[in-house]
């Protein structure tokens, strides 16, 4: 059986599942979102990575219902948890053919309306590529914008960074990516420049009056110089590994 073959009828063979990865206050310490992780649980073959199979998704379309299931199921499962926790956001990445279709500010808003979850608890993540892609275009992201969710940015500074897409588009959140923060820990490769470039781009998105979101954070003293730089959100190794439903809300429970 080949991968596309079976990535067919993954969905109606329930074969999906979403690890979530907590998100924190850099200050504070406090767990303040979740990010939703698509895995396969394949028959045969075992957890298979969304880079495994994502971009064949994507090249049949089967990402777009795949991608409904996923936002349907990250908003139901955040409604849940809120019941403990207050405001927790849940963030959710899109793939560009999900906007090939006029409707998807409806299928948002129909999955906010299913779960009960409020707007404002949802963030979505795009990336600079899908901004550069015809059909993602801003009356788009305005209409979502426009629901009261939030927009991420994210991988930002490994695409084409178009500057220009950053006044064009309602985006709330930078996604600064993780190959930037690997370098930041005293003596790390490339350590002075990406200091230099972590800290340009937390001012450039203050000053755009962006939030900023760093993942990928393995070390402690990385996570120092985010306090220091007065990034908002921090994700990585160091905080918590992405888990399945049952494992992160057992963890959720023990965190204060
Ligand atoms: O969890 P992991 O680091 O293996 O994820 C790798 C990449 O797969 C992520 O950076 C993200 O861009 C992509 N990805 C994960 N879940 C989803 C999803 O639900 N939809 C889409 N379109 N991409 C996802
Ligand atoms: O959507 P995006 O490409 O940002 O997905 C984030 C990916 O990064 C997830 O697949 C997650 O498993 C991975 N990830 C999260 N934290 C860390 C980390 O601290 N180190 C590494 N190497 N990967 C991470
Ligand atoms: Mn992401
Ligand atoms: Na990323």
């Amino acid at each position: 059986m080949t991968l596309e073959s079976g990535l067919n009828r993954a969905l109606e063979r329930q074969e999906f599942i979403l690890h979530y990865q907590p998100q924190f206050d850099v200050q504070s310490g406090a767990v303040v979102g979740l990010e939703a992780l698509l895995r396969w649980q394949h028959p045969e073959l075992g957890l298979i990575p969304p880079s495994d199979f994502i971009p064949l998704a994507e090249a049949s379309g089967l990402i777009v219902p795949i991608g409904q299931w996923v936002l349907e199921q990250a908003c139901l499962q955040a409604a849940m948890w809120s019941v403990q926790r207050p405001g927790l956001r849940m963030a959710v990445n899109l793939s560009a053919r999900q906007f090939e279709r006029d409707d998807l500010p409806q299928l948002v808003q129909g999955a906010l309306n299913r779960s009960g979850l409020p707007a404002a608890q949802l963030e979505l993540e795009l990336t600079e590529s899908m901004l550069m892609q015809a059909g993602v275009a801003g009356p788009a992201l305005r209409h979502l914008s426009d629901l009261g969710v939030r927009l991420a940015l994210d991988d930002f500074g490994t695409g084409f960074s178009n500057l220009a897409s950053l006044k064009q588009f309602p985006i709330d959140v930078l996604k600064i990516d993780q190959s930037f923060i690997r370098g930041l820990s005293p003596g790390g490769a490339g350590e002075a420049k990406d200091q230099a470039l972590v800290r340009a781009i937390i001012a450039l998105a203050h000053a755009l009056g962006l939030r900023v979101t760093v993942e990928g954070v393995e070390q402690a003293s990385q996570l120092q110089f985010l306090r220091e730089q007065r990034c908002e959100y921090a994700q990585g190794f160091l905080l918590a590994r992405p888990q399945p439903a049952a494992q992160l809300g057992a963890w959720l429970d023990g965190t204060p």
